[in-house]
């Protein structure tokens, strides 16, 4: 007898590379979670179920344990503030960087640049230890408009292929983080299911390191 094992997922580009190292330790979801409706999909595992929930609400299920264990971006991971949980092991999946970028002319040094992002933690933090003095702007998406429109002189944004931002005439300026997907553990569950984690954890580094 074991206790049942909940896994935080939010769907999409981490539920897609995620599922492959599920399935590296004999994990599969019942339902696919971008056809499905359902937000609780049962496993071939009658002890294991996945949660599916916005990629930045997985930190928080895993925190108050709603969730025993989680997969989250290490951008999101970074603004969530990483105290309360454990992360045990870098997924190597869904790599990218957080970057400045902007359009390519110098901005206008006479007054404080403005900079728009998701990210007003991590930016705060990053001009920050510059010394830099800016006003950040909190988007909820779609950044790369805001240079076009004059919203804002730079965005701290995510950047993989670089395609986004030349798409829209910007590019990349300055690497704040290299950024990768996280195995994410409650606190409480780490001790009361000990043997279960600690054997999901070494099941999931061996498939980490055989997925390069
Ligand atoms: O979509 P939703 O609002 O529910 O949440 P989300 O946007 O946070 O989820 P999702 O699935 O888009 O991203 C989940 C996680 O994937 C992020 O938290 C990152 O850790 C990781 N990831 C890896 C990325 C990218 N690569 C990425 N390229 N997340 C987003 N992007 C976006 C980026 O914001 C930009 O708009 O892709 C665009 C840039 O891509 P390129 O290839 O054009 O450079
Ligand atoms: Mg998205």
């Amino acid at each position: 007898m074991s206790d049942t094992l909940t896994i935080a997922l939010s769907k999409g580009r981490l539920f897609k590379e995620t599922l492959p190292l599920l399935a590296y330790v004999g994990i599969t979801p019942t339902d696919d979670p971008d056809t499905s409706r359902k937000l609780i999909l049962d496993t071939n595992h009658a002890d294991v179920k996945l949660v599916i929930i916005r990629a930045a609400d997985v930190p928080t299920y895993v925190e108050y344990g709603a969730a025993d264990i989680g997969v989250a971006g290490k951008d999101v991971l970074m603004e969530h503030g990483g105290d309360g949980l454990y992360e045990p092991l870098d997924l190597k999946i869904a790599r990218c960087r957080m970057m400045v970028a902007g359009k390519p002319e110098a901005a206008d040094h006479a007054r404080r640049m403005r900079i728009a992002t998701k990210y007003v933690d991590i930016t705060r933090r990053y001009y920050a230890a510059q010394g830099v003095q800016v006003d950040i702007i909190k988007l909820y998406g779609s950044m790369e408009l805001a240079p076009l429109v004059g919203l804002a002189d730079r965005i701290v944004d995510l950047v993989d292929t670089g395609n986004t931002l030349k798409a829209n005439g910007l590019q990349p300026l300055e690497l704040i983080a290299d950024i990768s997907a996280r195995l994410i553990v409650n606190k409480a569950a780490m001790k009361m299911k000990h043997v279960q984690i600690k054997k999901l954890i070494a099941l999931l580094s061996a498939a980490v390191a055989g997925n390069k």
